[in-house]
């Protein structure tokens, strides 16, 4: 399939997807708001690596100066670690091409981007989801374009589950009712994001890569959805959910003082968290991150 017009490959990636070698797409939204410079300079450097080691060529995706990337150079990195950018999801970017500005894209921007360039395996930290309710907040429920978007594109998406301040029994529930795929890799339980537990089981479990990819494989061809590989977060740093639920508690008191809306609600409870875990969740972020994109490159190089 041709990319879009619109749609700009990195020499490298281009000459991978031409000749049909692993790729794997990587989210940029948690470069741009997740973590501040310069660390997100080095993530971004550490997740590119990784994929290189394991086999695969990297493709972080991002709107640069109004062009859709995929495969970001120095120079684009450059921009999209200033702070401060445009989040986008899928149905901002029309205006943000014509705009002609630089932003961030979240999973559902970057899952869609990545379709479009016929990438088949997308590496994120975890997926956006249904939104709990904010102290104070009696206005209408906030549930990320993710999961609509994970709900009409075939891609697989290797993620620790979903982000752990959102509604996770709800976000699981939408799960199934958009047909997105779920399976769990090495676990029988959905990931916490931060932590490897959250009590919600899922209903298919492998326990290596070539069951994993015969079955990311057949999803891709049947199901006209995405399919969620789920991956706990390394045991060695992931935190316990009792010791996590009081730090969400609080972030989740601090965006309701605020008055947090919109866009900004994931990355205000996600910079919350760090700051009443003392620094922890960024710590997981970093390292789930990192191992989702190993099992991403190790999935890729299967197909
Ligand atoms: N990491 C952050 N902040 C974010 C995100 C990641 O620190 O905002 C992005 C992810 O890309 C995810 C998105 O896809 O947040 C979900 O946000 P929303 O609920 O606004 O759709
Ligand atoms: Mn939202």
């Amino acid at each position: 399939m041709s990319p879009s017009p619109l749609v700009h490959l990195a020499p490298a990636v281009a000459d991978a997807l031409a000749a049909g070698r692993p790729v794997v797409a990587l989210e940029s939204s948690i470069i741009a708001h997740g973590f501040p410079p310069p660390q997100n300079r080095a993530l971004a450097d550490e997740l590119a690596a990784t994929v290189t080691a394991a086999g695969a060529v990297p493709a972080m995706i991002a709107v640069i100066s109004g062009e859709l990337r995929v495969g970001l150079d120095a120079d684009a990195l450059d921009l999209l670690v200033r702070g401060n950018l445009a989040k986008a999801s899928a149905r901002d970017l029309g205006p943000l091409i014509a705009a002609g500005v630089t932003a961030g894209t979240t999973v559902a921007a970057t899952a869609r981007i990545a379709a479009l360039a016929g990438i088949k395996v997308f590496a994120t930290g975890g997926i956006g989801g249904v939104h709990r309710r904010l102290p104070n907040d009696s206005g209408p429920p906030d549930i990320s374009a993710d999961l609509a978007e994970l709900g009409r594109t075939t891609i697989a998406v290797v993620t620790a589950g979903a982000k752990s301040i959102l509604d996770l029994p709800a976000t699981v529930e939408m799960l199934e009712t958009l047909g997105i795929g779920v399976i769990g890799y090495g676990t029988a339980e959905f990931p916490a994001f931060h932590s490897r537990e959250s009590g919600l089981p899922l209903a298919h479990r492998v326990d290596g890569i070539a069951p994993l990819a015969a079955a990311v494989r057949a999803h891709l061809h049947v199901a006209g959805t995405a399919m969620l590989v789920c991956n706990p977060p390394p045991a060695a740093i992931a935190v316990p959910w009792a010791e996590l639920s009081g730090w969400i508690e609080a972030a989740l008191q601090s965006a309701g003082r605020e008055g947090v809306s919109g866009q900004r609600v994931t990355p205000h409870l996600l910079a919350a968290l760090n700051r009443f875990s003392g620094g922890r969740s960024q710590a997981v972020n970093r390292a789930l991150a990192l191992d989702n994109a190993t099992l991403a490159a190790k999935l890729a190089v299967a197909l």
